[in-house]
């Protein structure tokens, strides 16, 4: 039987930035409950929900401090659960975050390991480290943080001096957790297991590529291209010992056979990728490769099918991104404005016409642009570590536009929500666009009935028709996709139109833009 997962509508909620019912300005747990409505109108099949455990919010939720209950701010477990059942009622499926790379400087794991001191166990539980150069007062390797800095802060031990290094891949307030240790395993499988019994769905894995290091931590080459592209040369990623860490959690998950597991993994080579897929590891693999295709069809084309052939190498499912919480909106990534609302909404039609599992990310169904906020309004940790040389990522993540002709638009009954959303978004709210049939709501409404009731996808199957540098055309459960990426409009011929991203005219299909035929 297929698994309900296979070629699921998943919607990213962001939590702090999805709806507010306590009126403190930041998104909960309630707000989701209170907006269900809007889900099953768009009829996604199951919410993803980025952290909700108890954290400081260094990196909003990332770094948790408590694995195994959620942040009041959200609500606590009772709003988790609420969420669960009443999602449950409407058929939608509730998927959330595991962050097992990392914890909180705030668990109480890191704070014994800073009380404990050199060589204890408590210390095993992270990658301290002596420094380096004379009184150890250079980290011990050169690895950059992925946030911007030195991947490696220096305690200060209980008697005042200067101390060892603990390693930290993301901010200095997430310690990486040292895999070797058997307790930081047996500890996750706990935390797997409460909420799976909760009656959780599955998870997001964070920085599922991560986790494993090598033993030696050997320094990385700083020229590499892309802190994240993980190839086999950034030893901070994708080292192999991560594969048996996977094939625990699965060993756990196959106790819960309705839950899947949806690792984040920034690898690109495919044979590297799909070893994460293999039968005893993840269900899933998030593929960031349409994340990162230019407008340009070539490149949309080699997106897919690598994308495709990464996952046939082990006979596992695809999955689909346009964005998430960590890149800019796709509306900006097209060129903004109309044009790259008119882009966005061709890329749409071409992913929700792809076989695997889609994931939408809140606010691309309303056609939300990135934000440029102003340097006071940023709270990414990635802006304070890059010493405000990288903006980071809130311009993607500034609160859904709900109600209304005036922030903040119903998000929230406090106007000071913890990012500010633009006046101009009076324009862009489910409000408004629920009763204009060219909405992009509307219209994401319709791709995903379409895609529910018209699609029949045969597993993994795409057949190309046509790919040059302007078009690209094929055919994916029974429907013709055509996207019309050049500068000039294309003749529609392939059958009867089932809808389109723009208006037609004379049978034609306009540049950015794209169709779907039966
Ligand atoms: O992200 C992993 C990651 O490495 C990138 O997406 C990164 O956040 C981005 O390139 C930095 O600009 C995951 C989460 O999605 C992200 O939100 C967290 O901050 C990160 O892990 C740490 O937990």
């Amino acid at each position: 039987m297929t698994p309900w997962w296979r070629d699921a509508v998943f919607y990213q909620v962001y939590p702090r930035s999805f709806a507010d019912s306590d009126g403190d300005g930041v998104g909960d747990l309630g707000g989701v409950v209170a907006r269900l409505d809007h889900l099953e109108r768009l009829g996604v099949d199951a919410i993803w929900l980025n952290p909700v455990m108890v954290s400081p919010m260094a990196d909003h939720g990332y770094d948790v401090a408590d694995p195994r209950d959620v942040d009041p701010l959200f609500g606590g477990l009772a709003a988790l659960d609420e969420l669960i059942a009443r999602a449950h009622a409407r058929r939608i499926r509730v998927t959330m975050d595991l962050v097992p790379n990392h914890t909180s400087s705030q668990h109480p794991w890191f704070r014994a390991a800073l009380a404990a001191g050199p060589g204890s166990p408590e210390r095993q539980r992270y990658l301290f480290r002596d420094g380096a150069g004379p009184a150890g007062s250079a980290p011990p390797n050169n690895w950059v943080s992925v946030f911007g800095g030195p991947a490696w802060t220096r305690v200060t031990e209980a008697d005042g001096s200067p101390g060892q290094w603990y390693l930290h891949l993301f901010d200095a307030e997430q310690p990486d957790l040292n895999w070797d240790n058997p307790e930081v395993f047996a500890d996750l499988e706990a935390t797997l297991r409460f909420w799976l019994n909760r009656g959780v769905d599955g998870f997001r894995i964070d920085v599922a590529h991560g986790m494993a290091k090598p033993p030696d931590l050997p320094d990385m080459e700083l020229d590499a291209l892309g802190v994240l592209a993980a190839g086999n040369d950034d030893p901070r990623f994708n080292h192999a010992g991560v594969h048996e860490i996977h094939r625990g959690i699965r060993a756990v998950l196959d106790d819960y056979p309705h839950a899947v597991t949806i690792g984040e993994i920034w690898v690109f080579d495919n044979a590297e990728f799909a070893k994460y897929l293999r039968a005893d590891e993840l269900h899933m693999g998030f593929n960031f490769r349409l994340v990162r295709a230019p407008f340009e069809a070539a490149r949309i084309h080699d997106a897919i099918a690598n994308s495709l052939a990464a996952a046939a190498l082990e006979g596992a499912g695809p999955t689909w991104t346009l964005s998430n919480h960590d890149v800019d909106r796709e509306v900006t990534r097209y060129g903004g404005g109309r044009r790259g609302l008119a882009r966005a909404r061709a890329m749409a039609m071409v992913m929700l016409a792809l076989p695997g599992a889609v994931f939408v990310y809140n606010g691309e169904e309303l056609g939300l642009p990135n934000v440029e906020l102003p340097d006071e309004a940023l709270q990414d940790p990635v802006w304070e570590r890059s010493g405000h040389t990288e903006r980071g990522r809130d311009g993607c993540r500034v609160p859904m536009p709900w109600e209304g002709s005036a922030p903040p638009f119903g998000f929230s009954t406090n106007p000071g929500t913890w990012l500010p959303i633009p006046r101009e978004w009076a324009r862009l709210t489910v409000e408004r666009q629920a009763v204009d049939d060219g909405s992009t709501l509307n219209f994401f409404r319709e791709l995903i009935r379409l895609r529910r009731n018209v699609f029949r996808f045969d597993g993994n199957h795409v057949e190309w028709v046509r790919h040059d540098e302007n078009v690209l055309t094929f055919r994916s459960g029974g429907v013709l996709c055509v996207l019309n990426a050049g500068d000039r409009t294309v003749p529609l011929d392939g059958g009867r139109l089932l809808t389109a991203s723009s208006a037609l005219t004379g049978g034609r299909l306009a540049p950015d833009s794209a169709a779907w035929l039966v």
